[in-house]
């Protein structure tokens, strides 16, 4: 087999590059590991910074998250048992979209199909060979069991963090940056209707809680835990109660999923090895708190298409030489945003008493200083893919 660009990993980066070379004219072929079906219900992000609705737009991907999508106005900070808003209209003029990332994916591969492009699913034993030539190979079994090769121009690691693209790159030219957190996420997906029509961020003495949801009629919320715990020690009850102390309202319903994620804040540096590039969680990874994971790897591969297509169509190498270092600065914005809304919000264990009246003085200022609370607005709705960061 043979194509120019061979694409590891259908989530939101492998499908949406995909798709931008396309419309480009660049034939790519995408290696899946997991079936299509749990590709297209897996549950993870849910907010669209304005920057990726209008690129999705742009795009010819706008059309059900106009229709079903819930554009959002700002969010709320809740602490001191009070609610605060964060107008990001009146801050900064610009709104987020709440749609299912699995929405997102279900679009894309359905683009994809429409335009006859190569999704193989449950491929096995992906392995990346020769990314240091111009003519890279991906090896993988297929879905019904036969070694098959890949002969590209370009190879992209799409594969999310726990992949075999970064792990292809040479290890001693890579910088790793990476730091845990002392805290997990419980999230659960709930069929009942939101009574809030906004996200709420909350900060408790018991630990951090977000209200957020996915339609008028599904409720998703996440709770902070203790890594160490299983979701087996999560009972629907006991999940219901702590959300009730550490939200402002509520309501209940049959609970459709529930998970728990860890934290961290990761970065892999550079993003490019001859002519092996890495684009969104294969490269980096944030909390969730600042909603930023998916709208990254958007960014990256905005970025990529555009390098790729100098590269095969036109012969110039100018902006896959710069592509690395002009993802990773919007990268580590992310970053920073995410571990700052982390760390404003979460319950610190170990914290002094010292240490929690600076949380508070923080989210205090946030709520009631126009320039403090313009940040936390602009950072969040996300900066123009173009801005210089
Ligand atoms: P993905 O989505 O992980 O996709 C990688 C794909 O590669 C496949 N794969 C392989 N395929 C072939 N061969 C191999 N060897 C392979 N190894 C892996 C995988 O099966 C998968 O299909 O990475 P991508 O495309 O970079 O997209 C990143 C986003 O998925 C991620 O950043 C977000 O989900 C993070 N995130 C959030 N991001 C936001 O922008 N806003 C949010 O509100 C938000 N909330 C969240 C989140 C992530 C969460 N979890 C579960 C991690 C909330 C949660 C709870
Ligand atoms: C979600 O709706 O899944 C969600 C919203 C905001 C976040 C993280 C996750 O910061």
């Amino acid at each position: 087999m043979r194509t120019q660009v061979g694409i590891i990993g259908a989530g939101p980066a492998g499908l949406l590059l995909s798709h931008l070379l396309h419309l480009r004219g660049i034939d790519s072929v995408v290696l899946e590991e997991r079936e299509e079906q749990y590709v297209r219900r897996r549950v993870r992000a849910g907010v669209l910074e304005s920057t990726t609705a209008d690129l999705l737009r742009e795009v010819g991907l706008g059309a059900r998250m106009d229709r079903e999508g819930l554009v959002h106005k700002g969010i709320s900070l809740h602490f001191d048992g009070e609610d605060h808003y964060v107008d990001f209209e009146r801050l900064v003029g610009r709104t987020i979209t709440v749609y299912g990332q699995q929405e997102v994916v279900k679009d894309l591969i359905d683009a994809r199909r429409r335009a006859h492009g190569q999704l193989l699913f449950e491929v096995r034993d992906t392995a990346v060979h020769e990314t240091g030539s111009d003519r890279p190979r991906i090896t993988f079994t297929d879905a019904e069991g036969r070694p098959q090769e890949l002969v590209c121009e370009v190879v992209a690691g799409c594969d999310g963090f726990h992949g075999v693209s970064r792990k292809s790159l040479p290890q001693n030219e890579l910088t790793v940056y990476d730091h845990t957190y002392p805290f997990a996420w419980l999230g659960i997906l709930a069929k009942a209707a939101p009574v809030r029509d906004e996200l709420v961020y909350a900060n408790h003495e018991r630990g951090f809680a977000l209200y957020s949801m996915r339609s008028p009629e599904i409720t998703r919320l996440y709770l902070q835990v203790d890594p160490e715990e299983r979701i087996e020690q999560w009972p629907d009850e006991r999940i219901w109660s702590e959300l009730h102390t550490r939200l402002p309202a509520l309501a209940e319903g049959p609970v459709l999923e529930k998970g728990i994620t860890a934290m961290r804040s990761f970065v892999a540096s550079p993003l490019r090895h001859g002519r092996l590039f890495l684009a969104g969680d294969a490269a980096h990874i944030v909390p969730p708190t600042g909603a930023k994971g998916m709208n990254l790897a958007v960014a990256d591969v905005w970025l990529l298409a555009s390098a790729l297509s100098e590269l095969l169509l036109h012969n110039n190498s100018a902006l896959v030489e710069s592509y690395s270092d002009t993802a990773l600065r919007r990268v580590w914005r992310a970053e920073h945003f995410s571990w700052t809304m982390t760390s404003m919000l979460h319950r610190q264990p170990g914290a002094t008493p010292f240490e929690r009246q600076l949380q508070l003085a923080q989210l205090r200022y946030t709520a009631s200083s126009t320039a403090a609370a313009t940040s936390l607005a602009e950072n969040y709705v996300g900066m123009p893919l173009t801005s210089p960061l």
